[in-house]
């Protein structure tokens, strides 16, 4: 788990952006791109000697020659061949092996600015996108930046060389190879052009299907629910035959792309046997010249099937470059004060003075006034959607307010550094999340290694212990996909415990206990009193046993305090809270009688499931 404490110095001292950092990665790694480069210029160089021992023994054999003289040519053959094989391994390693470093600096640089990022962030982009960033568009900057490079570099350098030695031997047959070249790589690039666009026409179907599966993995309640089976089988089938469709399109010319080659080849072989060999009956170079021509030329067409990728790679790659460089880009709107204010201890009272805010265009909190002594229990009452997260969210810099300004114990809470602040606010929200680990893991998860009696007083204020034994497992039992299934209330009780684990001189449960039945919330909210004797808690809820419990009720409407008093007093005031109250008591009646009468049903058996039953109907 400490793994995933990020210290907020890791995150936000990454130093002073650099405008493009993979520039920033390929500098740091220049020598090595050069030595990588220089190997390959030896090696094609290299590459050209080969055929000029051809040459050297068709010479000999055509003016006589001994076995020995011939077997000392063969050495040199295999001698160089070892020589430029080791260069060429060499090379291509540095050029790869730094690839697959920049791609961990860029990975690294990626998932620190996701954890730097905040909420606004993730409200406008879609997962899906961001994971693709991450995997995809990664993948095809390492590609690029590794075998690519190496490759257009060992083309441009071995059609350089090749040419050089070509027009050594015989400068009109060059000439004449030369017009026949952009013939070859025009076929070429038409071929791999059309050939990238199959491709990439499969890979969006192989995507779509992808999503859907995943979608009919993670809907399948929903799916199951509505009895909609049939109907999704039959739009895979559909997905799924267009996929295939599209891959056998591909693979017809993936075959007939070789052969095409190897057309456009012997045609220019042809050519160059018609012109070349008349050069050789003419005495204008020899046989052994010839051979070796034709040999290099072999070798610099089939350097020529690079040039067709080269051009969407060069695409591709701009693309995704763009891609990571937009997320490395961004900045966070949540940002750490330059100078933070030190505060050695926070008492906990909390202020909201004139706060305005919006979402979306649509005022949510309009100058809002709320001052909560420290050591109190307020409530915070409000309809569907009336901003009672949304203060939670400014007290805690998820956002910051359009106007006014949020306190803790009298400091605007932009003075305090983040961690500061986040230290002192045990938040439990509405959404229990829990991390595919151990449960004590999941509790620990805002403090790294905490005593085992701290571990212990957290589990027994949330009511959390009683359930240790049913887990099988206790505190090392591992939960979600690659563990058990926490039911909802047991969910709220563990994020509960996670935020107490904290010690936080500020609590704030936002209707965080709604799933956990009546009388377990009401002790829970028994020992939060002693618990939290000295600190601030912020309920909102809906229980009438919690409000009734609370030091102190506001209710939130039209984003302002419209009450606030005791709960005696709201009540006597007869105004909204007491007729919210009202509709609260009878609601809660009429699902108490439900549960009842569904345990008469089950002929009293119920008690131990209760819980379960309590869950669901406190979650109306
Ligand atoms: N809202 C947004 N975007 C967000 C969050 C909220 O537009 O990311 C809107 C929805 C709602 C208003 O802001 O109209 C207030 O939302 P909030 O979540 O603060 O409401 P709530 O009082 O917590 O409602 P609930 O009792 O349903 O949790
Ligand atoms: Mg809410």
């Amino acid at each position: 788990m400490a793994s995933r404490v990020v210290t907020p110095e890791r995150i936000t001292d990454t130093g002073p952006r650099h405008k493009n950092p993979l520039i920033k990665y390929v500098l740091r790694y220049k020598w090595h791109y050069a030595g990588g480069f220089a190997a390959l210029v030896f090696a094609s160089v290299l590459s050209m000697l080969p055929p000029l021992v051809l040459k050297i023994a068709i010479d000999d054999l055509t003016a006589g020659t001994t076995v020995s003289r011939l077997a000392a040519l063969g050495g040199i053959v295999i001698a160089i061949a070892l020589v430029e094989s080791a260069i060429r391994f060499g090379g291509r390693l540095l050029v790869s092996s730094r690839a697959r470093w920049i791609e961990y600096h860029l990975r690294d640089d990626l998932a620190r600015q996701f954890l730097r990022l905040d909420r606004s962030f993730y409200l406008r982009s879609r997962t899906g996108d961001l994971m693709a960033r991450a995997t995809n568009d990664l993948n095809w900057i390492r590609d690029f930046m590794g075998p690519t490079v190496n490759d257009i570099w060992f083309t441009v350098v071995m059609l350089t060389v090749g040419l050089t030695f070509l027009f050594s031997i015989d400068v009109r047959l060059t000439l004449l190879s030369i017009v026949y070249f952009p013939f070859v790589a025009g076929v070429v690039i038409y071929l791999e052009t059309t050939l990238e666009d199959k491709f990439r026409l499969v890979q969006e179907q192989f995507g779509h299907l992808t999503n859907r599966a995943q979608e009919n993995v993670s809907g399948i309640r929903a799916i199951k629910a509505y009895a909609q089976e049939e109907s999704e089988v039959e739009s895979w089938a559909a997905d799924n035959r267009e996929l295939m469709r599209r891959a056998l399109s591909f693979g017809r010319w993936v075959s007939g792309f070789f052969p095409m080659m190897i057309l456009a080849t012997g045609i220019g072989t042809a050519l160059v046997i018609w012109f070349g060999g008349r050069d050789v009956v003419a005495g204008d170079i020899t046989l052994g010249q010839f051979v070796q021509f034709n040999v290099i030329l072999r070798m610099l067409a089939s350097q020529l099937t690079v040039l067709g990728w080269v051009v969407s790679a060069w695409q591709q790659f701009i693309a995704s470059l763009g891609r990571i460089n937009e997320i490395l880009r961004e900045e966070p709107d949540i940002d750490e004060p330059a100078e933070p204010r030190v505060l050695d201890t926070i008492r906990g009272d909390v202020a909201f003075e004139g706060v305005t805010f919006e979402h979306d265009g649509r005022t949510v909190l309009d100058r809002l006034d709320l001052r909560i002594a420290a050591g109190s229990t307020v409530a915070i009452v409000g309809e569907t959607g009336a901003g009672k997260t949304t203060m939670v969210d400014l007290l805690t810099r998820v956002f910051d307010p359009w106007e006014g300004r949020v306190t803790v114990d009298g400091v605007d809470v932009r003075e305090l550094s983040l961690q500061r602040l986040r230290d002192a606010i045990g938040v439990v929200p509405q959404e229990a999340f829990l991390f595919s680990e151990s449960l004590h893991e999941n509790i620990s998860f805002g403090r790294v290694d905490p005593p085992a009696d701290d571990v212990d007083e957290a589990l027994k204020t949330s009511q959390l212990s009683n359930d240790l034994e049913q887990l099988g497992g206790g505190l090392d039992t591992l939960i979600g996909e690659r563990g058990v299934t926490l039911s909802g209330g047991q969910k709220q009780r563990a994020t509960l415990a996670r935020a107490l684990l904290k010690r936080p001189p500020i609590l704030v449960l936002d209707d965080s206990l709604s799933h956990v039945d009546t009388n377990t919330e009401e002790e829970i909210l028994r020992r939060l009193r002693v618990f939290m004797a000295e600190r601030t808690t912020l309920v909102i809820a809906h229980r009438s046993s919690t409000l009734a419990a609370a030091d102190r009720i506001v209710v939130l409407e039209d984003g302002a305090i419209a009450e606030d008093g005791t709960h005696e007093e709201l009540l006597a005031a007869d105004g909204r809270y007491a007729g919210y109250y009202r509709r609260q008591l009878l609601r809660e009646q009429a699902a108490a009688e439900e549960r009842e009468l569904a345990v008469e049903d089950q002929g009293q058996s119920g008690t131990a499931a209760g819980d379960r039953a309590d869950e669901e109907g406190a979650q109306s």
